[in-house]
């Protein structure tokens, strides 16, 4: 038995890159009997059936650190989120969002504000706002590369493990320009499809990652431009909020929804300007929609 990790899929067949060789494989019947089936990012152990053209077998998938639903990906490491100055103007509730689902899956946000060329000053107003937060914060010009290495640089590499970096946020904020910026030319996996055509648009229908350094792995989602948080229970929303944390604890109430109640931490936090209301009046429109979608979900 040798490990591997899973770095493309079409529907049941799987690329497995594996002591720098890439099988293709297919999954063990019992798989979909236990209703789990490998995906992109999934640290597996394969059988070889035919070393000379590099077929195996998926065995057995390693336990996960993390799995999205939609876009199926596993073992995600960052998430960078990204928003544009213009062109689409930024949408921040879109970017808390995704800042939300990332702390929900245990793993570090990059925020990228690309297009700086378009509004300097309101991406460096948006940069203070979040780096104040605490979070890491990257402006770019996805078309001259400026400020690109820098994502880069904001990726941990002090573990041993694979890095498995998604980027989220609205179409047409550069997420596609992003990665060809950072890739600098077109990337093939073992004879795989360029990512881009000569228009630069993604031209793969399918989940796939490409390794931009050593064990650096970007993932593509075709058709995903953003992760969905309907999954994240709308009671456990405010522990996703970096910047509520501190506040959580003064509530009056165990289980405070920081919507109606009084006494609330959260509410004074913003009254004292400790929470920018902007933030707070995104937090209720979240807990809101996840709220209604629990109330009305059909089982
Ligand atoms: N001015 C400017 N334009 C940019 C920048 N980055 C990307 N663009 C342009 O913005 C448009 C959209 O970029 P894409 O990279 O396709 O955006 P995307 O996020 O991948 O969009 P979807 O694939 O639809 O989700 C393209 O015309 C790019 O050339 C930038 O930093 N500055
Ligand atoms: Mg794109
Ligand atoms: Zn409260």
């Amino acid at each position: 038995m040798q490990k591997g990790l899973i770095i493309k899929n079409i529907t049941n067949t799987y690329y497995i890159k594996s002591n720098e060789k890439i099988y293709e494989c297919i999954a063990r019947g019992r798989f979909k009997q236990d209703d789990i089936i490998p995906v992109v990012g999934d640290n597996v152990e394969i059988e070889i059936i035919d070393r000379e053209n590099n077929k195996a077998v998926i065995e057995r998938i390693i336990e996960r650190k993390n799995f999205s639903r939609r876009p199926k990906v596993a073992n995600l490491t960052e998430l960078v989120c990204v928003i544009s100055t213009k062109l689409p103007k930024p949408d921040l509730l879109m970017l808390d969002k995704q800042l939300v689902f990332a702390e929900y899956l245990g793993i570090k946000p990059i925020i990228v504000i690309n297009k700086n060329d378009l509004d300097k000053n309101l991406a460096i107003e948006i940069e203070r706002e979040y780096s104040n937060i605490g979070y890491n914060v990257v402006i770019t010009n996805a078309l001259t590369g400026e400020g690109i290495k820098n994502i880069i640089k904001k990726i941990d590499k002090d573990k041993s493990n694979n890095k498995i970096v998604a980027l989220s946020g609205n179409s047409g904020v550069g997420k596609s320009s992003i990665i060809n910026s950072i890739l600098d030319k077109d990337v093939t996996i073992a004879g795989e499809i360029s990512l881009k055509n000569k228009k630069g648009k993604n031209t793969t229908t399918i989940t796939s990652l490409y390794e931009v350094e050593k064990d650096i792995y970007f993932v593509d989602t075709p058709g995903f431009s953003t992760f969905d948080i309907n999954e994240i229970e709308s009671a456990n929303l405010d522990k996703y909020f970096l910047d509520f944390r501190d506040y959580i604890k003064e509530c009056e109430y165990q289980g405070c929804s920081h919507v109606k109640e009084e006494k609330c931490g959260i509410k004074t936090a913003v009254e004292n300007g400790k929470i920018s209301k902007n933030r707070y009046d995104r937090y209720i429109k979240i807990y809101e929609d996840l709220k209604y979608k629990e109330e009305h979900k059909k089982w």
